[in-house]
């Protein structure tokens, strides 16, 4: 169940040597709902069973020597070859490497519009450089080093697939992500409306659904320049967004230690008389 693939669904073959690392994930939540409607299909392919030696050898030491073992093509492009079979022509195939382009949103949402995507998860101290040539990317999902690529590949088929039609299964959602593109999120708040001597700020009881919107967008920004300035940088920002960011002063941020961008004094060059205007008061 869950591998006779309808037509419209999305395919996902990962390689790796450690299958039972994914059984948890696969199973919950929303992923866990689209792989068991049917809407997702997921292949799990091991290296290990494409070895001919009594051993199973799946790594070697290095060429040129140093520490560690590094995982052999031939195992690993028999797994890839094999993945790539039981999905879509037009399929992605992506190595997950600490040395690869910096995955991000965008290519999300590329590879989402795909038939199916292959993860290549490697172990040891990585695969053999020449599978770089057998896939159609080479991703890193951050500057820290994994010991695999499993919780990567994890991260990757999360990303990819709550784009999916169905999978998200909110239309509105989708729809406000692509409002806040580049943008943090703005605060958000359930009840108790007061707690710990925290008032959650009256304009989100105001039921003026036009000011929660445009408080929002405001928020979003601020919290974008503080945390995120190499983010802020980046927008193209209408006139009218400077506009609510005066209208709407920015909610008390904690501060996080070594959070980058959040100076003493705030650069509030290029918008007028932000950080001396005070809080709405409770009602
Ligand atoms: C991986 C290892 C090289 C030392 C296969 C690490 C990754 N953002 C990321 N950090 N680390 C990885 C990653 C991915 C695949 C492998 N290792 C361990 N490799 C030097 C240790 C082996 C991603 N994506």
């Amino acid at each position: 169940m869950g591998s006779a693939m309808a037509s419209d669904s999305f395919g996902v073959a990962i390689v790796t040597l450690f299958p039972e690392m994914f059984d948890a994930f696969l199973g919950a939540s929303l992923l866990g709902k689209a792989v068991s409607s049917g809407l997702v299909g997921v292949h799990r392919v091991d290296p290990r069973d494409f070895t001919h030696d009594v051993h199973r050898t799946v790594d070697d030491a290095p060429f040129g020597g140093g520490a560690g073992m590094i995982m052999k093509p031939e195992p690993v492009a028999a797994a890839l070859s094999e993945a790539r079979g039981l999905l879509p022509a037009g399929s992605v195939a992506v190595l997950l490497a600490p040395g690869g382009r910096p995955f991000c949103q965008e290519l999300a949402e590329d590879w989402a519009a795909a038939p199916g995507l292959v993860l290549v998860c490697g172990r040891y101290e990585g695969v053999d450089d020449r599978i770089r040539h057998k896939v159609d990317e080479t991703i890193s999902i951050g500057d820290y080093v994994l010991s695999g690529g499993e919780v990567a590949s994890m991260v990757v088929v999360e990303a990819v697939t709550r784009l999916l039609p169905g999978v998200l299964g909110n239309a509105a959602s989708a729809q406000e992500e692509s409002f806040a593109r580049g943008l943090l999120e703005y605060p958000q708040y359930t009840r108790p409306a007061t707690w710990e001597g925290m008032e959650v700020p009256p304009v989100l009881r105001s039921g003026d659904h036009g000011l929660v919107r445009s408080w929002r967008r405001a928020q979003a920004l601020h919290r974008t320049r503080a945390l995120r300035p190499d983010l802020f940088e980046r927008l193209c920002l209408e006139e009218a967004d400077l506009r609510l960011m005066e209208l709407h002063p920015p909610v008390e941020l904690l501060d996080h230690p070594g959070t980058p961008g959040t100076p003493d004094t705030p650069d509030t060059s290029d918008i007028s008389d932000i950080s001396d205007t005070s809080d709405t008061e409770p009602g």
